[in-house]
């Protein structure tokens, strides 16, 4: 027993860990790592590329197998970009609006992918497809997995843009209990390992203005899905 007992020297120097070392570091499960603020200084660079990106291939609302159209507006970015339509979802070489590739993935946008996936414990990543999801006040996404990926040990990295959200973390399956974690903007996520197949969402957006993107949330998400 003495051996599992925590002195007050144990907690000492776990609180030296959370102030001093890894203070912007939250494991919320296996394989799952929030960097808060890990893109905080980039945000404006990121914007003005996502917006770029957006005037090559413009934001559409898509349409979901079961008919009904999604309220989160999405582009993408990259060799891959993630669609749907009436007949399913699939990665696409090319944007089915103009019948042509997707604008490629700002250099900004790939960096940050790959330093945070690094700092997460995945070195090497390297995304062939950036989903851009923009979020107005009302807008949500349902409890989901990202599945149509084709190897599942490469990890999915996410960065939150202008407008705070809750975000939705569930289990290993649709009825398990849900967590809300806040995000903001600058906040990237890297969810690998045993987290990769996790339920998620984010909740209905909340009214409000960001002083970078208005009355909007955007959330990249890097993909190797080919
Ligand atoms: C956990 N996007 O595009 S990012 C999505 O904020 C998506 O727009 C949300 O879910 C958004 O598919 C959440 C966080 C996220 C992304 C992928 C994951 C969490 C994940 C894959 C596995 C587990
Ligand atoms: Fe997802």
């Amino acid at each position: 027993m003495a051996s599992t007992t925590h002195t007050p020297l144990d907690a000492g120097f776990r609180r030296h860990d959370e102030l001093f070392e890894r203070p912007d570091r939250e494991t919320l499960a296996d394989g799952a790592v929030l960097l808060r603020g890990f893109a905080a200084s980039e945000t404006p660079r990121l914007v003005i590329d996502l917006q770029g990106v957006a005037a090559g291939s413009p934001f559409r609302h898509m349409i979901v197998p079961g008919g009904h159209t999604m309220s989160v507006a999405m582009t993408n970015a990259g060799a891959l970009g993630w669609v749907t339509d009436r007949s399913g979802y699939r990665y696409d070489p090319l944007d089915p609006e103009i019948g042509r590739p997707w604008p490629a993935m700002p250099e900004s946008f790939r960096t940050l992918a790959a330093r945070a996936a690094e700092a997460a414990g995945f070195p090497g990543f390297a995304p062939d497809g950036c989903l851009i999801n923009r979020y107005t006040p009302g807008a949500r996404l349902t409890l989901h997995q990202d599945r149509n990926e084709r190897d599942f040990t490469q990890p999915i990295v996410s960065v939150s843009l202008g407008l705070p959200a809750k975000f939705l973390w569930g289990g290993a399956t649709r009825k398990d209990k849900v967590k809300r974690i806040p995000l903001a903007s600058g906040d990237v996520a890297v969810w690998g390992g045993p987290a990769r197949l996790t339920f998620h969402g984010v909740d209905k957006l909340a009214e409000g203005s960001d002083p970078l993107t208005g009355r909007c949330r955007f959330n990249l998400t890097f993909r190797k899905a080919g």
